[in-house]
């Protein structure tokens, strides 16, 4: 009888398969917190409740971890400020990603869409966005290499993207972000013919939602969010393979000042996907309210549910995990 102990696995890939593991943990914990205050018209105390658990989950896990994404800077955000050390510092040296409640409002109002989310590279390897707004555009794999682009029109871009899909303009789905500054862009985008879902809120979904277009039928991510849910979303999207630009908006010298000082020399860069998001990267995203993606967290009798996507780019792996946590007095979930 042949023993298999003797599979070779490079350490690294050890390390980012029990980690993939624990971010699931994380997110699930952020979800849970912050879903206990879902629908209660409290954006802050939902946030806070989420920012407390996922710091908390962080804390335990063996890393020399650094958020380079996170509630803010270090005058403005007490909790995972960008710099802030987490970790037991025993580990690998990584990059963290996060957004504890991507989504606040959508929580506050028990809309669809909020949902927990962090990412986790190699140091280096996620941009340090200032949290300002990013100029972004996505579309799902399976497409050539620069079909579309940030900076040709709406109209070339959902053109181009019909031809390649094989399908009439009028076919195409896109998404773009329901707020005042999208007006021209949504008049250019129903002049091709194509159809538009607004979204209040969750452009970090938005985007993925163009890599799970069979799920849920968005072909193209189109418009401004934040530039922090835009590296967020960059890293999902890397994993499944996708397209993705974005381009920081620094429309005031204050701005300009801040990007420098985050080691950002050219203000007008347009940032490819895995620029926003290199290396390897695991993302996990917990729903939190129902959506499209995930189903929010469900409080039953003595069990608690919650959905977990989970993401590797070493692998292109997604897994959807279901959390059943029973709420036996010792393992309570908090
Ligand atoms: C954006 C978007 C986020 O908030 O940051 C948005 O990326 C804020 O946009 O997903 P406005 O300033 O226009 O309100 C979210 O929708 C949720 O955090």
């Amino acid at each position: 009888m042949s023993h298999s102990n003797d599979i070779t696995v490079h350490p690294r890939e050890v390390i980012e398969r029990i980690l993939s593991m624990e971010l699931v943990r994380v997110t699930e914990r952020a979800a849970v917190s912050a879903a206990r205050l879902r629908g209660h018209g409290d954006e802050k105390a939902a946030d806070q409740a989420a920012v407390d658990a996922m710091r908390r989950e962080l804390n335990r896990l063996q890393i020399d971890g650094r958020i380079v994404i996170g509630e803010g800077e270090r005058d403005e955000a007490p909790m995972l400020f960008i710099g802030e050390k987490v970790g037991n510092g025993q580990g690998p040296k990584v990059d963290i990603a996060v957004d504890p409640l991507e989504g606040t409002t959508l929580c506050a109002k028990d809309m669809p869409g909020a949902i927990a989310v962090m990412a986790m590279a190699q140091a280096g390897s996620l941009l340090y966005a200032p949290d300002v707004y990013m100029d972004k555009i996505a579309i799902g794999p399976g497409y050539p290499e620069g079909i579309v682009d940030l900076d040709a029109s709406p109209a070339d871009n959902i053109n181009a993207l019909a031809k390649a899909k094989g399908v009439k303009p009028n076919e195409i789905a896109a998404l773009i972000m329901d707020r005042p500054r999208h007006a021209d862009l949504i008049e250019a985008v129903r002049k091709t013919g194509a159809s538009i879902r607004l979204i209040t809120d969750g452009d970090v979904a938005g985007v993925i939602f163009t890599a799970m277009q069979h799920e849920t039928g968005i072909d193209i991510y189109l418009g401004i969010g934040g530039a922090p849910e835009g590296v967020l979303a960059a890293a999902a999207l890397r994993c499944v393979g996708g397209q993705m630009q974005g381009r920081l908006i620094l429309d005031t010298p204050e701005k300009v000042e801040r990007a420098r000082t985050m080691g950002i020399t050219d203000p007008h860069k347009k940032y490819q996907m895995n620029e926003l998001a290199s290396g390897d990267v695991i993302v996990s995203a917990t729903g939190v309210t129902d959506g499209a993606l995930l189903n929010g967290v469900r409080f039953n009798k003595g069990m608690i549910e919650t959905e977990t996507l989970v993401y590797r780019s070493i692998t292109g792996t997604v897994r959807k995990i279901k959390g059943e946590h029973r709420q036996f007095e010792k393992f309570k979930l908090d």
